[in-house]
């Protein structure tokens, strides 16, 4: 699926995955033997393929023709994409959309190869053997777009209110593909209020953005509990005739900080989250529509609010589900646990870069995504590693200064980054890498941060925190990695944490077992990260009822 929702009346648009295509692996016993496999997937899915860590090709055919743009909503991690032997595009890291425009394309049946690559090397900065699975394949849908030489990029709505009601400012993005300048109209209209910019000129081969501001009369603005959704939808005009058009969703709503506090529309933010990867062992990372809901509704039953995305961008459907259903979203960009050599790298900043500026206008209406995140427990505590935190902020305050950012540090006591974000977080583990009683960690740290950090004043969060616990591993002894031992260690950590006062919230780590890389230093029992509240078939663990029980009962 590609949205929840349709994105076009005029422009037409199809989807060329959700059929079987033809899958070739380029290495290993079955280099060049043909597959057929289900779209989008990871080919990890594939019975030969469970642990190929290659290049493999992905072929499809379609008829079209004309000026057509063709959207890739994910391919992991870098691919190579070919329109009948001709290279169209290339695109680094697994978790960002990219396309490729090919003008006046000929009527007639088209191939299309996608050579995907999920192997580890110097040039890939972000994908390096990790805590979590590097997989390979068309991993998200793959989109075809039949589009007039002027066309709509994205339409970005940034609500804000005054004493008077809901403004927003609207911005639409317009690019003309062509040789020559073109004059156009563009309309734009959401929750019955209207724009119109007239005789807008766009210069040949380039774009413009659009920019206006709107007050809206009587909306209901979006929140966890009533999650109201609203629809822009632009459509440019040509000599009369309208060319193009983009519809795009949001909601009412305005995240601000007070002091110690996070807002949204006035009310105090208490976060009761989980941390989540997008992981299935059927699946892979490419998790189906079905799966996705499948999730959140374990997460609204847990009584969760939130969700953090942990370490990269998300799926659009998924984000899409978390508008509909009031679950706030901690939306970050693409990296964990990259040393102070690892952000070194050549590739590193422009890499990372690329994951934020792709993410962002991408991402930009979801009402779920209240915070920006960065940089997962990377090097904050040097002086190298700050600067690459700030360039990062700037970056996105320059994209968003609607959202307030953040980074979820490791770094106890030695962090030197805190004046740079909008909220303090912190991923702690007493009780499992080390045995501080919780309150005791948690008070000092926060003491630290007040009286020797440029953090001190600002809201904290807890973007951590959890336990292993292997599933069906129960014993009298409650020894680390049972189920009673993760239980027990979960209801002491939250209860420490969502009882601190100048806590803002906390996010377990994590919702399920995931598959971490076998080339990772660290290991792990079963090649798996245990610490899920259920294993990787969303079955229960003892942990369930416990959070459960604590997030139901911890109030707004
Ligand atoms: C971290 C990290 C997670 C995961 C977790 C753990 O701090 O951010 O990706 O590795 O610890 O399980 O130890």
């Amino acid at each position: 699926m590609i949205r929840t929702f349709q994105t076009h009346h005029i422009r037409e648009s199809r989807e060329l995955t959700g059929y079987l295509w033809e899958f070739s692996p380029c290495q290993g016993e079955h280099a060049g033997q043909v597959y057929q496999v289900a779209t989008p997937c990871c080919w990890e899915s594939h019975p030969e393929f469970s642990a190929y860590r290659g290049e493999g090709i992905y072929k499809t055919s379609f008829a079209a023709g004309g000026t057509i743009r063709l959207e890739f909503k994910g391919v992991s991690h870098t691919a190579s994409v070919y329109l009948d032997d001709r290279e169209i595009a290339s695109h680094y890291n697994a978790y960002t959309i990219f396309d490729a425009v090919v003008p006046d394309l000929e009527e007639g049946i088209h191939t299309l190869a996608i050579r995907a690559d999920n192997r580890f090397s110097e040039n890939s900065a972000l994908h390096i053997p990790n805590d979590y699975m590097s997989y390979g394949g068309v991993s998200r849908p793959v989109v075809l777009e039949r589009i007039p030489d002027a066309y709509i990029e994205w339409v970005h709505v940034t609500p804000h209110y005054r004493e008077n009601g809901w403004h927003a400012g609207v911005q639409v993005k317009v690019r003309n593909l062509s040789r020559r300048g073109a004059v156009l109209d563009v309309r734009a209209e959401a929750a019955g209020t209207s724009l119109l910019w007239e005789d807008v000129e766009i210069p040949p081969e380039t774009d413009r953005v659009l920019k206006a501001e709107a007050r809206f009369g009587d909306v209901r603005p979006w929140s966890p509990e009533d999650p109201q959704l609203y629809y822009i939808t632009a459509v440019l005009v040509r000599d009369g005739v309208e060319t193009d058009d983009l519809t795009d969703r949001f909601g009412f709503r305005q995240i601000t900080i007070q002091g110690k506090e996070l807002y949204l529309n006035g009310e105090g933010l208490k976060i009761r989250g989980l941390c989540r990867h997008e992981d299935h062992p059927q699946f892979g990372c490419a998790l189906p529509y079905g799966a996705m809901a499948a999730d959140l509704d374990i997460i609204r039953h847990l009584g969760a609010n939130s969700v953090r995305t942990s370490h990269y961008p998300n799926d659009e459907v998924f984000l899409d589900l978390c508008d509909e259903m009031g679950i706030l979203v901690w939306e970050e960009n693409h990296a964990r646990g990259l040393s102070e050599e690892d952000m070194r790298n050549p590739n590193f900043e422009e890499q990372a870069e690329q994951v934020i500026r792709e993410m962002i206008p991408a991402h930009y209406n979801h009402p779920s995504i209240y915070i920006w995140g960065i940089l997962n427990e990377c090097a904050s505590d040097s002086q190298y590693g700050r600067e690459c935190y700030r360039k990062q902020f700037d970056l996105i305050r320059e994209l968003d200064p609607s959202r307030p950012h953040s980074f979820a540090s490791c770094k106890f006591k030695t962090d030197i980054s805190f004046g740079l974000p909008d909220v303090v977080s912190y991923n702690i583990y007493p009780l499992w890498y080390h045995d501080t009683p919780v309150d005791e960690y948690l008070d000092d740290l926060y003491r630290w941060i007040q009286s020797e950090t440029e953090g001190a004043g600002k809201p904290f969060m807890v973007t951590e925190i959890g336990a292993g616990g292997i599933y069906g591993y129960r014993n009298p002894s409650h020894s680390k990695w049972t189920e009673e031992y993760q239980a027990e260690t979960l209801e002491k950590q939250l209860t420490a944490v969502l009882g601190y006062p100048d806590c803002i919230g906390v996010y377990i780590w994590q919702f399920c077992d995931i598959r971490v890389s076998e080339e990772w230093f660290g290991g792990r029992p079963r090649t798996m990260n245990n610490k899920g509240v259920v294993d990787e078939y969303r079955r229960r663990k003892l942990a369930y009822d416990v959070v459960r029980r604590i997030f139901h009962g911890s109030g707004h």
